[in-house]
């Protein structure tokens, strides 16, 4: 008989080292993951393994060594020759650690049967794993029939006798599992019917998951469930410093793999995650949420001292709204708006401002305005009123611009913007503002709102209204117009001091449509909507006796209290008060069809010319004042005809105005007195309020006048050469706006001026400009600037177009022409137009088509404007609608007028060649003094070193004075020859 051992011994020797050869290997390859608990490992067992074999001849332990000579416990069993085996070996009793299903991995060889001689009935091949739980080691001794059987193990490779011989030794590596185990440990036996094996090792593990940080979470080790298929939820704590966003939890596989994981943690805030730990954040840092990454740097404007923070506070003065994120710098209140500026147009004021220059580092800026109504008479101001409205809106505007509307009249406001953001109110300083002090212009009234029906009768409607909820200032006058229903193009007007009138002469039982509209000095106010009445059908007397008793009775006082009126008014005689050649003194009626009037009347100028009678025009357009009503207070000028004064109307009734009083001198001729009054007739054609307003005339007595509105600036150049730089050009551009809009009114009118000129405009204490000075013949007569041309006539030549002057061609586009010279004489503070220059010099250089330069600071659209104004072709010329709108839109878009035109623009079109200083008649700085009659300075100047004209042309005020020109009176005469002198120089270098 062949022993197991004689075999294992015989193959030691030789096949040993071989053996341990592989048997590394193979541990090697089986290097136990982390995941897999050892509960026996026979081959780390150093000492008495405590296995049992039975019988005691069966299983028998082998004392081998590995390649590192280590011992290793190797049991053997070879009885393959004899019948009926039955061969018992049982494991120590292994605890089984809280595992529920473990793992039997077996290392072993087993020798192919048909390779032993003689041993084919009896041999086996294979061997039987069995287990026995128990809760204690003590109970070794197990019955066969107590083991569960966990599998017959067979070898994938057997070995032959040629194996050994060939020095390969096959090892089998089978692992089985068992499970769910139930007590606290087991044993396992190894069942041997018959076949030669050698059991190299034999390791028992179990499952887990280990312990590991997943999202901030520590998962545990977790021994894996029962069931081979059992996913185990398993909970993980936050580490440090970290909270759970959602209970994190993931799920132990059979295998030890950690699968499906849900939810996390996250740090804290003043934490940041750093290699799955939570990290404080350093002083000066912050980490605010857990949604924020990392820490942040504290924001600009803001710190932190300490560790661990979950914002930064902000620096002295600077804020943070709750709403802000806490990584945006800390900010402040925005500084006061600037560059402020109003235009006023009537009763509504455009405000404009820019940005601040200090945002407060926020985009939320919004502007409040603060609206206050101003005594004229001192600083005591009060709120506005609810009354004004603010477009488009008063509070929080994200524009820089607001127009307020529906204000008092010739009131003073003082508009403070108000700068905020969100900031503002967490501090308790003061708000930043920019303050505009606007008074507010004339302003028609608004349309007369209701008109109600008196009396009807077959032929007459009496109808009666209320003043206009905004007169806007005192009501001069009402104008009704009605006209029968469906028949607009013949109507009637009538004009009335009362608030009711009696329309007679109407068809009976016929409808008839009324609108009344009010004028103040500033003009008429809208109609109001359209009132339907109708007359009566029949006589309202004709049908009873009593009834016709009733109205003799009435007529008969009516009658008698008429008679008294008018007795009374006769007998007033001389009564300050208007009085006109009309039955009705307050009462003026025309008559219109298809436009054109009907009774005498105005819509489009007349000539008064046309008037054979000059004092029947002067009646027809002008009122005649008492001159009882008048208080003449002072001589403010000299006219052609007379002294101009200032003083007082006090008309019965109204409120006493001041005017201005121009009077024609004693010892007149009749066409004095013609022309004179002339002026009036035209004057009093017009309701604007850009054009003079007449009040009226004093005819009947001696001086005779001209009563118009008092303008407390007077005319226009002489005022702004006062003033000289001190308007803003919006100021400079509201102004030219006004004249531009008269004078669209004037050639609406059919009107033109011919006179248009600086010094023929006037300005009110608002800056408001009106057009004056309207004459007939004399047009000219009394300007000084007006010179007499080749063909006889007297024209103001700098003013007027070029057709005016070569073949008096005077028409609206000639007036524009005129408009385009008063822009240039506004925007240059009332320079003169072509300085010095003499007219005969003047009409050559335009028609040469030279034109004047741009005033120095003057806004390119305004150049532009002036330059489109002196078109050669009339026909090119803007219209007084076009200028008019221009204007506005500059006015309206302020940001339009800060491209200035440059220096070299400026000059480009300075090219006006004549004087006196040309290069070639002046060749010494001498010459030139004499030629002035300067000549004493000649030694000055060239100890001073200005031996050039070129050196000279450069010279200011301040380097005559150092010369040593003193005199005031010399300073200027040098100085504006000077001034021509540059122009000529230039004009020698710029090509035409
Ligand atoms: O520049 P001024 O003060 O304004 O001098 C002239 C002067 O009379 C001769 O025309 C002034 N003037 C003319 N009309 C008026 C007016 N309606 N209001 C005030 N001043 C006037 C003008």
């Amino acid at each position: 008989m062949l022993s197991q051992w004689s075999c294992i011994r015989l193959c030691s020797l030789s096949t040993l080292v071989r053996t341990c050869y592989f048997i590394s290997a193979a541990v090697r390859t089986l290097a136990v993951p982390n995941n897999k608990v050892n509960l026996l490992d026979s081959r780390a067992v150093i000492g008495d393994l405590g296995w049992i074999a039975y019988p005691k001849n069966g299983w028998e332990e082998i004392g081998e060594v590995d390649e590192n000579y280590a011992p290793i416990h190797t049991y053997q069993v070879c009885k393959v020759m004899e019948h009926n085996q039955n061969n018992w070996l049982q494991t120590n009793w292994i605890l089984k650690e809280g595992a529920q299903r473990v793992f039997i991995e077996l290392q072993f060889t087993l020798r192919d049967c048909n390779s032993l001689p003689g041993g084919l009935g009896t041999c086996k091949e294979t061997f039987n794993m069995y287990y026995f739980e128990s809760d204690d080691e003590e109970n070794r001794n197990v019955r066969e029939s107590q083991y569960s059987k966990i599998d017959t193990i067979a070898a994938d490779e057997s070995f032959t006798e040629l194996d050994l011989g060939d020095r390969v030794m096959k090892l089998n590596t089978e692992v089985r599992d068992v499970g769910p185990l139930t007590k606290k440990g087991f044993y396992l036996a190894f069942q041997d019917v018959g076949a030669c094996i050698a059991l190299v090792s034999v390791r028992v593990y179990y499952k887990k998951c280990p312990s590991v940080i997943s999202n901030l979470a520590l998962f545990q080790d977790t021994i894996t469930g029962a069931d081979s298929s059992q996913l185990l939820e398993v909970s993980g704590s936050c580490v440090n410093n970290s909270v759970a966003e959602e209970p994190p939890k993931m799920h132990c596989s059979a295998e030890g793999e950690w699968l499906v994981p849900i939810g996390k943690c996250m740090c804290r805030p003043g934490y940041e995650e750093r290699n799955s730990t939570c990290q404080v954040c350093r002083p000066g840092f912050f980490r605010a949420s857990l949604q924020s990454l990392t820490c942040s740097k504290c924001p600009p404007h803001s710190y932190t001292h300490v560790e661990a923070s979950t914002s930064c506070e902000c620096e002295d003065s600077y804020f943070r709204r709750d709403t802000d994120p806490t990584n945006m710098a800390c900010t402040r209140p925005p500084s006061a708006p600037r560059s402020a500026i109003s235009n006023v147009n009537e009763t509504s004021v455009f405000l404009e401002w820019s940005a601040p220059a200090d945002s407060g580092g926020r985009k939320d800026v919004t502007y409040n305005i603060v609206c206050k109504k101003c005594r004229s008479d001192s600083q005591q101001c009060e709120k506005c009123g609810s009354n004004s409205r603010f477009l488009p809106r008063q509070m929080g505007l994200r524009n820089t611009s607001v127009m307020v509307v529906d204000l008092l009249a010739h009131t003073n406001y003082t508009f403070e913007v108000e700068a905020v953001n969100g900031v503002t109110e967490l501090t308790s300083l003061p708000r930043q503002f920019v303050a505009l002090n606007v008074t507010t212009n004339q302003a028609a009234p608004s349309p007369v709102s209701t008109v109600r029906k008196e009396k009807t009768a077959k032929n007459s409607i009496s109808v009666s209204w209320q003043e206009p909820d905004r007169p806007n200032g005192i009501i001069l006058e009402y104008e009704i117009k009605y006209f029968e229903k469906d028949q607009e193009t013949s109507y009637t007007i009538i004009k009335s001091k009362d608030m009711e009138i009696s329309a007679d002469g109407l068809k009976p039982a016929s409808v008839y449509i009324f609108q009344i509209r009010a004028r103040t000095a500033a003009g008429y106010g809208g109609f109001s909507r359209r009132f339907e009445f109708e007359t009566s059908p029949f006589s309202v007397a004709a049908s009873s006796d009593q009834s016709q008793v009733l109205i003799i009775t009435v007529s008969v006082i009516v009658g008698v209290i008429l008679l008294a009126v008018v007795t009374g008014f006769l007998l007033s005689g001389r009564r300050c008060g208007y009085s006109k050649a009309k039955q009705d003194p307050e009462e003026e009626k025309m008559h219109f069809h298809n436009g054109h009037i009907k009774l005498p009347g105005v819509r489009t100028y007349i000539d008064p010319h046309t008037y054979e009678d000059p004092n029947q025009a002067v009646h027809e357009f002008a009122k005649e004042i008492d001159a009882s009503c008048i208080t003449i207070e002072r001589v403010i000028g000299a006219g052609e005809f007379g002294e101009v004064c200032s003083g007082r109307l006090k008309l019965p009734g109204k409120r006493e105005i001041p005017v201005a009083i121009k009077t024609l001198k004693a010892g007149y001729t009749d066409k004095q007195r013609r022309d004179f009054l002339g002026e009036a007739s035209i004057m009093g054609q017009f309701d604007h309020p850009n054009i003079i307003h007449l009040e009226g005339v004093v005819t009947k007595s001696k001086p005779v006048m001209i009563v118009t509105e008092y303008m407390e600036n007077g005319s226009l150049d002489t005022f702004l050469k006062k003033n000289d730089g001190q308007f803003t050009v919006i100021q400079l551009v509201g102004m030219l706006r006004g004249i531009a809009s008269g004078m669209r009114y004037l050639s609406d009118m059919g009107y033109v001026h011919r006179d248009l000129a600086a010094r023929n405009i006037l300005a009110n204490s608002n800056l408001v400009c009106k057009v004056s000075d309207f004459g007939l013949s004399r047009v000219l007569e009394d300007d000084p600037e007006a010179a007499y041309t080749t063909r006889g006539g007297k024209i103001p030549i700098r003013w007027t177009a070029p057709e005016a002057i070569a073949f008096r061609k005077f028409t609206s586009a000639s007036d524009v022409w005129s408009y385009g010279i008063v822009m240039w004489e506004v925007m240059s503070y009332g320079e003169r137009p072509y300085w010095e220059m003499s007219n005969q010099d003047v009409i050559k250089a335009v028609e040469e088509g030279y034109r004047l330069p741009g005033p120095m600071d003057c806004p390119a659209a305004l150049y532009q404007l002036m330059m489109d104004c002196w078109q050669k072709d009339r026909n090119s010329r803007p219209k007084f609608e076009e200028i008019v709108s221009i204007l506005d839109k500059l006015i309206r878009n302020p940001s339009s007028l800060k491209t200035l035109i440059n220096a070299s623009n400026r000059v480009s079109n300075l090219l006006v060649e004549y004087g006196t200083m040309g290069n070639s008649e002046f060749r010494s700085v001498g010459e030139w003094l004499e030629a002035i009659k300067m000549g004493r300075y000649t030694e000055h100047f060239m100890e001073s070193g200005y031996t050039s004209v070129e050196a000279v042309a450069q010279m200011t005020l301040d380097d005559l004075r150092t010369v040593g020109v003193n005199l005031a009176g010399h300073q200027k005469k040098i100085l504006n020859s000077i001034q021509e002198m540059r122009v000529q120089m230039i004009n020698g270098t710029v090509p035409v």
